[in-house]
């Protein structure tokens, strides 16, 4: 029996790449490994049966429409799926899935990184002594804020907000959170729920942006919310760049208003808002809430896992979103 046809988009790691090849007929696309534009996608996609494709890939609605026939299903390598039309698969019959649970931990621990990173001035410190500007300790160079004892906001409670919240209690944070629905209380955990914005972002000494992509959420954190939080606060988005009004919060960083901010997402990745190369007190990553060994292999068996169920089995994918 013949196999199906895979098309890879990007270059996976190498156990999710021997799975993948031992199942199914590879095809990649020309160019580079990396953000795939929509043309590169469709010229490659001819005859193939499913796409293991990640966030970045070009998948509007446009695209989705010149898809081939025989595409059945659309495996993203990540949680988010902001990146594909999801209407627009559905009209087509073409199943999406996700890759839920398994990088919560990862993603979690970068937000966390990021917050220990601008509380304590890391990322500033390291550059001073790439620099070889040290000039030796002093009892006031570079002093941070103490994290235990502050609040922590949690924008979006979902399970990397929840992972997220275990590490805090750990540093002994106290944590809010602000979520469509309150949680029941065991999986609360003394947490303090806020139902409207402005209330929580008052109570937000560390705001921690763990929001989807999306028309629906474009600039949610603009000039006004970011007046209404704390002065001296931090802020920290690990979940989509689009979410932050990027002028906004790099004129908070430099009027002070914001202590500091840790951003591993950005609207129009690769490319960066231009005014954070001089913005004072951010530090900046690139994408990396998932990049550790194990949870990437996770996501890519959960992808497989998907793709198997539709292509090899014909039954329902487990992590279907549309
Ligand atoms: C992905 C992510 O690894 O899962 C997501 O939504 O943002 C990342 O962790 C990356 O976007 C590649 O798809």
């Amino acid at each position: 029996m013949s196999r199906p046809t895979l098309l890879l988009t990007r270059r996976f790691p190498d156990a999710v790449e021997t799975r993948a090849a031992r199942d199914y007929e590879i095809r990649r696309p020309e160019g580079p490994d990396r953000t795939l534009d929509p043309a590169a996608l469709l010229a490659a996609a001819g005859g193939c049966d499913g796409i293991l494709c990640a966030a970045g890939d070009g998948l509007d609605a446009d695209t989705l429409a010149r898809l081939p026939e025989s595409v059945r299903i659309l495996a993203t390598f990540s949680v988010g799926t902001d990146h594909i039309a999801l209407d627009a698969a559905r009209a087509r019959g073409i199943a999406v899935t996700n890759t839920p649970d398994v990088l919560s931990v990862a993603t979690a621990e970068i937000a966390m990184l990021l917050i220990l990173m601008c509380a304590r001035r890391a990322g500033e410190a390291e550059r001073l002594l790439r620099a070889r500007e040290w000039a030796g300790w002093a009892p006031t160079q570079l002093m941070g804020v103490t994290l235990e004892g502050k609040r922590l906001g949690i924008l979006g409670m979902g399970r990397i907000g929840r992972e997220l919240a275990r590490m805090a209690r750990g540093m002994g944070m106290r944590i809010h959170y602000r979520n469509r629905t309150r949680l029941a209380l065991d999986e609360e955990e003394g947490a303090t729920f806020h139902g409207e914005d402005d209330a929580f972002l008052a109570a937000c000494d560390v705001l921690s942006m763990h929001i989807p992509g999306g028309a629906a959420t474009s600039g949610w954190l603009n000039a006004a919310r970011i007046a209404t939080l704390p002065r001296g606060a931090i802020v920290v988005n690990t979940g989509r760049g689009t979410t932050v009004d990027d002028a906004a919060l790099c004129e908070a960083l430099h009027s002070g208003h914001l202590r500091a901010a840790g951003l591993d997402v950005f609207a129009g990745e690769p490319a960066i808002f231009e005014g954070y190369h001089s913005a004072p007190n951010v530090t900046l990553l690139p994408h990396l809430g998932s990049a550790t060994i194990e949870t990437r292999d996770a996501m890519g068996f959960r992808c497989l896992d998907n793709l198997d169920a539709v292509l090899l089995r014909d039954a329902e994918p487990p992590h279907r979103v549309a």
